[in-house]
């Protein structure tokens, strides 16, 4: 007999191990341990989702005829790793070796590889494209645009595909999306589950042992099963996806959700496939119940961005939450801890991040972490931060989201230009500014949007690096065109608030 490893974030019924292995005879593997649990400090309600919806999926494999050896961590017996259960288990059953789909993570593909037993690792399939389709897709190309990644992945799944043609004529209809925040939002957002009683017992593990990491434990609504996840997508699908192209990029002090989907952390754990999911999207929008710019948006999301930073995370390798491209070393500052802030935008996207351990697209890209670029932090304190604080993240799809895509760390493989902005652009999506105690129209003085001044700031340090980049040449003529003594007030004005910063000032 074998030994059939499934990780956290692999509960999937059609996982590549659970295929190729024989119910009959050999025993899977599944493991709360302290390593995973504590190696950044996760949001509690990301631990208390991820050991409900394993929990519950080790009785749905004993229901399909499984063996299941299952650690709780409060087992004593537990030896606080996955390497470790997994020899635990192997002396316990006297198992040949160990098959394991290939995790999400370097660090957990090395430990796996390392482990003195037989190992066989098998591609994770849930995925649309494999590592080898990316690699190839990837070879010889100068810049690696998502956009053309997309449409092979359009081609492939024959999603909105109509023959060889794209659904409508286009292949992206973003120039229809993107609306400033609306007054009214008529969906009531994510369905909601009460706890059962495995998940209670998990919430009561979690509270007493995660009860100091940052986040609210409870109210407690996720679901944590594949039912409740459809039952979910079911509800969003009528209420949120014919709004979602309009309102991507919206954000509002009175609305967390918006019209988005909130499946990213179902999809990422296994209980939701993302092709089934597209699919859904994609019935909708033949029946007529969505209309086309929301659906190809939605599903360019799924099989566009999450399968590209995927082949981005795998083809750069193991150091790549290491880089530094902008040299940034600026400490993370309390306020994403939920420290004092002044910056509306910024304390309702981390209080919306602590309540729910979710934030959405643009909060995390355009509020902090724009705000962590323009301010200079550290980017791996910064994608430490990301990868604790969602019930979503896993290193594979944060870390070139957060290293790539947001702070520009790794260069530009990702981003053809860093995602910076003034307090302009916030303004602009959201109704954050009108109730700041900074003024967003105020470039400089006591009341200057810190977000105005840094944006400068960041500029005028890094002009060496971006001036030349044609996409960002404006800027520059617009700096260089401002009277030199403003100039002067602006960076001077940045310095101080940095130093305020760092010196732990609420700012
Ligand atoms: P929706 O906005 O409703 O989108 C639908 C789905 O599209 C998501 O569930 C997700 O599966 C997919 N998707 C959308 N954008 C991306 C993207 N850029 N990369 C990968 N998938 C995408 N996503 C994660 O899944 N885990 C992370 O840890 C994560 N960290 C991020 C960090 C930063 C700095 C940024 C800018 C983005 C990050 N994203 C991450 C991408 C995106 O913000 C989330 O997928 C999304 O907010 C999840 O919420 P939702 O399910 O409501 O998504
Ligand atoms: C996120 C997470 C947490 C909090 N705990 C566990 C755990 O105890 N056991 C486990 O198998 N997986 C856990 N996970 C998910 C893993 O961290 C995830 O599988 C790896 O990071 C690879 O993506
Ligand atoms: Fe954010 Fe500036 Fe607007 Fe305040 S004024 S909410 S700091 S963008």
């Amino acid at each position: 007999m074998r030994l059939v490893l499934v990780l956290g974030d692999q509960l999937s019924i059609d996982l590549s191990a659970l295929l190729k292995t024989d119910k009959a005879e050999d025993v899977v593997v599944i493991a709360e341990v302290a390593d995973e649990a504590c190696y950044v400090p996760h949001h509690p309600k990301k631990i208390a989702f991820t050991f409900s919806a394993m929990r519950k999926f080790a009785q749905k494999l004993r229901d399909d005829g499984w063996t299941v050896a299952y650690t709780k961590l409060d087992d004593p017996e537990n030896s606080g790793s996955i390497t470790g259960e997994l020899i635990r288990r192997a002396v316990e059953h006297d198992a040949a070796g160990v098959v394991y789909t290939e995790p999400g993570e370097w660090r957990l593909i090395e430990a796996l590889g390392n482990m003195p037993l037989k190992t066989h690792s098998l591609p994770d399939t849930r995925f649309i494209a494999t590592h080898q389709e990316f690699e190839e897709w990837a070879e010889g190309r100068k810049q690696l645009r998502m956009e053309y990644f997309y449409r092979d992945m359009r081609r492939k799944t024959g999603l909105l595909m109509d023959d060889d043609k794209p659904e409508g004529g286009k292949w992206n209809y973003d120039h229809d999306n993107r609306k400033p925040a609306p007054d009214q939002v008529d969906y009531a957002g994510p369905m909601q589950f009460a706890p059962d009683k495995t998940v209670a017992e998990v919430l009561a593990l979690v509270g007493a042992r995660f009860g100091d990491n940052f986040g609210d434990l409870q109210p407690f609504w996720f679901a944590t099963d594949t039912g409740q996840a459809r039952q979910h997508l079911a509800h969003w699908l009528k209420g949120g996806l014919p709004k979602f192209g309009d309102f991507q990029d919206a954000m509002l002090n009175d609305n967390r959700f918006l019209y988005h989907a909130i499946i990213g952390l179902y999809i990422n754990a296994g209980l939701l496939d993302p092709l089934e999911v597209c699919q859904k999207a994609e019935e909708a929008y033949r029946a007529g119940a969505a209309p086309l710019n929301a659906v190809e948006g939605f599903i360019r999301q799924i099989i566009g961005w999450r399968e590209y930073v995927r082949g981005i995370y795998f083809r750069e390798g193991p150091d790549y939450t290491a880089r530094n491209a902008l040299g940034h070393d600026r400490k993370l500052p309390a306020m994403y801890w939920g420290g004092e802030t002044k910056m509306n935008c910024v304390a309702k996207s981390v209080g919306q991040t602590k309540a729910e351990a979710y934030a959405h697209h643009i909060q995390r890209l355009m509020v902090t972490g724009n705000f962590a670029l323009l301010a200079g932090i550290d980017p791996a304190e910064v994608h430490e931060w990301y990868l604790a604080v969602y019930a979503d993240a896993y290193e594979w799809v944060e870390a070139p989201n957060v290293i790539g895509m947001s702070q520009f760390a790794d260069d530009g493989i990702i981003a053809s230009k860093p995602y910076i902005s003034s307090g302009n652009y916030i303004h602009k999506m959201s109704d954050y500014c009108g109730s700041c105690a900074y003024r967003v129209q105020d470039k400089t003085g006591e009341d200057a949007c810190p977000f105005n001044l840094l944006y400068w700031h960041f500029l005028d340090r890094h002009r060496e690096r971006f001036s030349g980049n044609p996409r960002m040449g404006n800027m520059y003529r617009v700096w260089d065109r401002m009277d030199g003594a403003r100039r002067e007030t602006v960076l001077q004005e940045a310095d101080n608030f940095l130093q305020r910063m760092d010196a732990g000032q609420p700012v």
